[in-house]
This record gives C-alpha cells, sequence and structure tokens, in this order.
C-alpha cells in the first residue's frame, strides 16, 4: 500500500473538490491506497459530503483523511506519491519535503479534462524539476491514449440494477420531496447561469410532452425564478403548459448519481457532473465552464467532435446546433424542437459511447498503474 497526498484549491464552484474527492475515495476503498486529501476550502467540500465537520483541521470520511490545507503551513512527512490537482501550486515546503524523503516522491499534476487532441500528446510528459523531483503531466480524457476517466469499479452494475425496476427512481424522487407523475419525462438540470434558458423553458411547456425539470439549488435557479415571474425555494416549483418544475436539495455526491439515472435527460456542467452524465448513459447537455477569450468554446468543439464522430449529418447537426445554443451561441427554443424530433437515435448513440467508454482503463487504476511502473 503506497500514501498518497491530493492537493486541493477550490477555484469557485464544486468541480475541483468534486473531482479530488471522488478520485481519493476510490483510490482509498478499491485500491486500498492511504489517502490524504488537502483542500483549502472546506465549506466546498461540505456541500458535497455534508456528514463532514466544516471546522475540523483532519478528519476521517470514507476511507479517507481529509485536511484543512490552511496558509500556515506545519511540517508533514511527504507522501509516495503526491497530486497536485489542476496546478494548485502545493507549498514550498512540501515539495522540500518531498525531495528530501529517501526516495523522492512521485510528483503528478492532474490536469482538467479536455478532448482536445493536444492531450494525447501531452499525457504523462515529464517536467523537469531543479530539486531533482520527477513530475509529471496527468490528463484525463476520452481516449485510450489519455489517462482516462474518473469510473468507480461497481458504477455501471450498480447503474443497471437501479434503472431495471422503475421504483428505484419513484423512491428516490420521492425521498427528495418529488411527486412523480406516470408517462411524465424527467429532465435534471445542473447549470451556470444561462441567458438561453427561457427560449429552452418556453419549448418545454409549449411542446407536447409533459416534462418534469428538476433543478437541484445553485447558479442557474436565479433565471429559473425570473422565466416563473415567482422566487422558488428547495421543495417549491411551478407549472407552465407542459412544464413541471421543481427545485430540489443539493445533494450529496453519491446521491447525484441516481439523480441522473432517474432522468431521461441531464444537463450538466464543468467537469465532474458532465462525466458523470456520460455514465448515466442517458441524452445530456453540456453547459461548459466559461473561460477568458472564449477557449471553452473550442473544447466544447472539440468534444462534439470526439463525440459525434461518425454520427448521422441530422442528428449532428441538430445535437451541435442545440449544445452551441445552450453555452451562448443560437436560439435554445428553435435549436431544441429540431433535436427534439431524435430523441431515439440520440439516446443509442450516447449508449454505445457510453459502452465505448467503459472499455477505458479508468483514471485512479491508471494511476496506481502509474505509480507501480515509475517504482
Ligand atoms: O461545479 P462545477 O461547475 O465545477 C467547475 C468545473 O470543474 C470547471 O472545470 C472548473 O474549472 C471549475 O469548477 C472551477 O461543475 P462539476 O465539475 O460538475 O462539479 C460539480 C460537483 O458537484 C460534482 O462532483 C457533482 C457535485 N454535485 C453534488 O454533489 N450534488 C448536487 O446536487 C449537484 C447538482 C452536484
Amino acid at each position: 500500500m503506497a500514501s498518497w497526498d491530493i492537493f486541493c484549491s477550490v477555484v469557485d464552484n464544486y468541480g475541483d473538490i468534486g473531482v479530488t474527492w471522488r478520485l481519493a475515495r476510490q483510490l482509498a476503498t478499491e485500491h486500498g491506497q492511504a489517502v490524504r486529501l488537502w483542500v483549502d476550502d472546506l465549506a466546498a467540500f461540505v456541500r458535497i459530503c455534508p456528514q463532514a465537520d466544516v471546522q475540523a483541521q483532519s478528519q476521517q470520511q470514507s476511507g479517507v483523511e481529509v485536511r484543512h490545507w490552511s496558509q500556515a503551513w506545519l511540517d508533514t512527512e511527504a507522501a509516495d506519491v503526491v497530486i497536485e490537482a489542476f496546478a494548485c501550486a502545493m507549498p514550498p515546503a512540501y515539495i522540500e519535503a518531498m525531495a528530501r524523503r529517501p526516495k523522492p516522491s512521485l510528483w503528478l499534476n492532474l490536469e482538467y479534462l479536455s478532448a482536445e487532441s493536444w492531450v494525447e500528446s501531452c499525457h504523462g510528459l515529464p517536467s523537469l524539476q531543479p530539486n531533482g523531483l520527477q513530475k509529471y503531466f496527468y490528463f484525463p480524457g476520452f481516449t485510450p491514449l489519455t489517462g482516462g476517466l474518473l469510473r468507480e469499479g461497481d458504477l455501471i452494475l450498480r447503474r443497471d440494477a437501479f434503472q431495471a425496476d422503475p421504483g428505484n427512481s419513484a423512491r428516490f424522487l420521492e425521498s427528495l420531496g418529488v411527486q412523480v407523475r406516470d408517462g411524465e419525462r424527467r429532465i435534471s438540470l445542473f447549470a451556470y447561469e444561462n441567458p438561453g434558458l427561457a427560449g429552452w423553458l418556453d419549448a418545454l411547456a409549449e411542446g407536447g410532452t409533459p416534462t418534469l425539470l428538476l433543478v437541484p439549488e445553485g447558479r442557474v435557479l436565479g433565471d429559473i425564478q425570473h422565466w416563473a415571474q415567482q422566487s422558488l425555494r428547495v421543495g417549491q416549483g411551478c407549472e407552465r403548459g407542459a412544464l413541471r418544475v421543481q427545485v430540489l436539495p443539493f445533494v450529496r455526491q453519491e446521491d447525484y448519481d441516481p439523480l441522473l439515472w432517474s432522468c431521461d435527460i441531464n444537463a450538466v456542467r464543468g467537469e465532474d457532473s458532465f462525466v458523470r452524465a456520460q455514465w448515466a448513459g442517458r441524452p445530456f447537455v453540456w453547459h461548459i465552464y466559461q473561460q477568458d477569450e472564449d477557449v471553452h468554446l473550442e473544447k466544447l468543439e472539440a468534444f462534439l467532435a470526439l463525440f459525434a464522430q461518425d454520427m448521422d449529418d441530422a442528428l449532428r447537426q441538430a445535437l451541435s446546433d442545440f449544445w452551441l445554443a445552450w453555452n451562448g451561441r443560437g436560439d435554445t427554443g428553435e435549436a431544441w424542437r429540431r433535436l427534439e424530433t431524435r430523441l431515439p437515435e440520440w439516446s443509442a448513440w450516447i449508449g454505445n459511447w457510453q459502452r465505448r467508454l467503459t472499455e477505458q482503463t479508468d483514471l485512479a487504476t491508471g494511476l496506481v498503474r502509474f505509480y507501480t511502473n515509475w517504482l
């Protein structure tokens, strides 16, 4: 068993902590590693792990030692493997401790997920260090030449078992305060503020399919309230035409999967929820994290190019139009109406895509192998 230190600085939102917390759990529980997760913002951690203590300097959660990474760094023995998540700049004293060990630590910089083709050639490259430490870039990704995606060993089996009995989703949603109705299509919505939301909600309300939109509390709620012209709290909702909207509590990370599995379509964002929607195997739309100079649109196009490779032209066009509109480039309502007519093909495509992805080595297993080979 090796010791691992994962450093996470929360920039904003829940993606940094979401990815590192999921990885830490998997390394500890599936691979039997001794894992410490250093996080500088325990409030963000408590949001996705509500049983955690926001004050604790050190706590044990799901087999992981969670440490508060505070400004004043206390000397600590360095681990065998050190993951600097998203180039978060670790304490200089810790880096010295890594170099001082009889066998210096392996240093991995875990990068953000991207489908851009250059990722394959940069994954696993070394980055020379003045202190003799060996540091490598580790890129998650969608192809076998990348570091893969986070996927727990039993995830697909648990999902299949859950989806095999519709009673599971009804019970799960009822536990969140949702009254399910027979024959209603269900969509989950996790997004940033989105000017295109109203056009899509209008299209759903005016459409012919009764739809229940489930919205965990968060940044998109302001746009929902604006559209509904009323304030909405957790547990409350509104109805217009064919559309029923309900605001849900923000659930702990483990409960976000059953929410995705319970829906026919999922709107997701950032990085971790985007990956989880792919494992859910249902049609999804991605609200990408916005970056300066529209860099994010290149990443969106790169994913679409990979995902929609060999797709029928009409479906590819409809999908790409809606995804771009969702990300500020076009009319969401009009694009949705066109895409909706292709829902069966879209669902089938995602099923195949997800099956292909499961053939890849998952990120945590890949990291453990990388360390073993490096030894
Ligand atoms: O919160 P995000 O927008 O995170 C973003 C991205 O990671 C982005 O790339 C990064 O640069 C930025 O943060 C700083 O979206 P993401 O990645 O989907 O993370 C959300 C996490 O929250 C994910 O682990 C799922 C979890 N979650 C819950 O635990 N409960 C919930 O109810 C919901 C809706 C999400």
